[in-house]
């Protein structure tokens, strides 16, 4: 039987990839974001599958309610929600953080993510099936000066993520956090609000990870057997790993 994927943020980044790779395997896919030219671009492209599209605002409780509630019969069982609708804003230090830019990212990456969630997680419990994958990030785990809010939101996505397998015992029901290090989509354009160049000198020299490289993992999760849950996925591309503490010295 076909199964469908929920892909949230699937319109740039690991979201699009994903919703590329898990059509290429057969999956039918309801796939949202803001930008509706990118969703019908989508749509078009990914002939071979179901794909129902919504223009939806994950920050915004009622378009999430309503997403779910109306999705058509053909796309009403969900068998995997990709949560992965996400941003950082800045890496301004604390002191000089555009608060604005902290509500956003504590609207998108954690109140988006629980909104979805929630609205979801019913249906699949009483199907006794459906598989959670939340794009988490190294940065929940790793602090880096500039990090502060953004960090702070992945760091409740994992271990929301560990309290979702909790509450979730018995049901069958599994959940993953996905944390990937530097990679390279239109995450930093965002993070420096359009500064392509600033956003560019991120990834110079290096070679991040891709969004493919993404989407190969989530995929791999949601492909692993039934019996199988892996709980935290961490990954980096070869080129990054960790510095010694810093130390101020007088
Ligand atoms: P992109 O900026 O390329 O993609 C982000 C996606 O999220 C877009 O499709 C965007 O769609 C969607 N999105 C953002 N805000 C909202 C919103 N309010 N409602 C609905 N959709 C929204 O970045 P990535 O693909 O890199 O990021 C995907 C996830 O991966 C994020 O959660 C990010 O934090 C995480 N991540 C990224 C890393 C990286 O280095 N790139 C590393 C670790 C984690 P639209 O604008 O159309 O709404
Ligand atoms: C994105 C990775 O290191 O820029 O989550 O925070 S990082």
């Amino acid at each position: 039987m076909t199964k469908t994927a929920f892909i949230t943020g699937a319109t740039s980044g690991f979201g699009r990839a994903c919703a590329e790779i898990f059509a290429e395997k057969g999956w039918d896919l309801v796939l949202c974001g803001r930008r509706e030219e990118r969703l019908q671009e989508l749509q078009n492209q990914l002939t071979e599958v179901a794909v129902h599209t919504v223009v939806c605002d994950v920050r915004k409780r009622e378009q999430v309610e309503n997403m779910v509630k109306t999705l058509p019969e053909s796309h009403s069982n969900i068998d995997l929600l990709v949560n992965n609708a996400g941003l950082a804003l800045g890496m301004k230090p604390a002191q000089d953080a555009d608060l604005d830019d902290w509500e956003n990212m504590v609207d998108t990456n954690i109140k988006g993510l629980l909104y979805v969630t929630r609205a979801l997680l019913p249906a699949m419990v009483s199907r006794g099936k459906g598989d959670i994958i939340n794009i988490g990030s190294i940065a929940g785990s790793w602090p880096y000066p500039g990090g502060n809010a953004y960090g702070a939101t992945k760091a409740f996505v994992k271990q929301f993520s560990n309290n979702l397998r909790a509450d979730l015992h018995g049901t069958g029901i599994r959940v993953s956090n996905v944390e990937p290090g530097l990679a390279e989509s239109e995450f930093s354009v965002v993070r420096f609000h359009g500064d392509k160049e600033k956003a560019d000198a991120v990834y110079e020299g290096t070679e991040p990870l891709t969004p493919v490289d993404i989407a190969e993992i989530v995929y791999w999760l949601a492909d692993r057997p039934s019996h199988v849950n892996v709980n935290r996925l961490e990954v980096m591309p070869v080129c990054q790993s960790w510095s010694p503490f810093a130390i101020h010295r007088k």
